[in-house]
């Protein structure tokens, strides 16, 4: 190929938008773009992993403070609101990347310690309630079970026509992470995900799966309902 060739060839290439590509220059045109590549969630998610800190602890507020009744909407993406024929048969698997998988009943879970705080709840829809939620902290489901060093995610599922959500390790295993039974001093109700929800007060609501079934220690980074539908996957307050 003669200079002048070469010029006539790279010259085509410009006309035809490929130039930058730069034949033979070494650049393979793929990790510089990668950034602009990146959804805005998974920024989003990329900054709010580096300022959450593992004990950083939400507001609480009083009592007194607590949304009245049913102001507190009830979600599920069920047709209709989700409800166990026999409450008595439910169980919690707990499973996994560990090194003793359980099945947990309600008696057991309720016989763990027990955390109770007064927190707001953040909707992305753009409502806040204040509620008192009491349960499990999920660190000592955690620790019962042993995780394997393997484990980094937690996968939470549900029997809610398939609403589950995917956490990283820190912020299930952060102090006011629970499995919640209780609110607002009652057990837990189908409206608000009887017989058992995870909750917490760091977290958007969405993240905070109700009528729990199981949950999976996992190496990769587990979806989740609205997760997979574009909402931050961090979902951090
Ligand atoms: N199983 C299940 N969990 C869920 C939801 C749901 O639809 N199904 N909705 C989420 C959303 S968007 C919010 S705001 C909270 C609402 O909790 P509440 O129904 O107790 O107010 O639950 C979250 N967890
Ligand atoms: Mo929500």
């Amino acid at each position: 190929m003669t200079d002048q060739d070469r010029r006539r060839f790279l010259a085509s290439l410009a006309a035809s938008g490929i130039a930058a590509i730069g034949v033979g220059c070494g650049w393979d045109g793929g990790k510089r773009f990668a950034p602009k590549l990146m959804s805005w969630s998974r920024v989003n998610d990329w900054v709010s992993a580096r300022l959450f800190s593992g004990s950083r602890l939400a507001r609480e507020y009083p009592i007194a403070r607590r949304t009245q009744g049913a102001e507190f909407p009830a979600y599920f993406v069920s047709d209709n609101m989700p409800t166990l024929a026999d409450p008595g048969a439910w169980r919690l698997q707990v499973g996994g990347l560990v090194r003793k998988p359980a099945v947990l009943t309600l008696d057991r879970l309720q016989s763990l310690p027990r955390l109770s705080y007064t927190v707001k709840h953040h909707c992305v829809e753009g409502w806040t309630a204040i509620a008192t939620w009491a349960g499990v902290p999920f660190r000592v489901v955690a620790e019962m079970v042993e995780p394997l060093p393997a484990a980094r995610y937690v996968k939470f599922t549900s029997f809610d026509a398939g609403y589950s959500n995917g956490w990283d390790l820190p912020s299930a295993l952060h102090p006011q992470t629970i499995l919640a039974y209780a609110y607002n001093d009652r057990p837990l109700m189908p409206d608000h995900g009887a017989p058992l929800r995870l909750y917490s007060p760091t977290k958007l609501g969405y993240k905070n799966t109700k009528y729990l079934l199981g949950v999976e220690f996992t190496d990769t980074r587990p979806g989740g309902y609205w997760e997979d539908q574009g909402y931050p996957w961090y979902g951090g307050l």
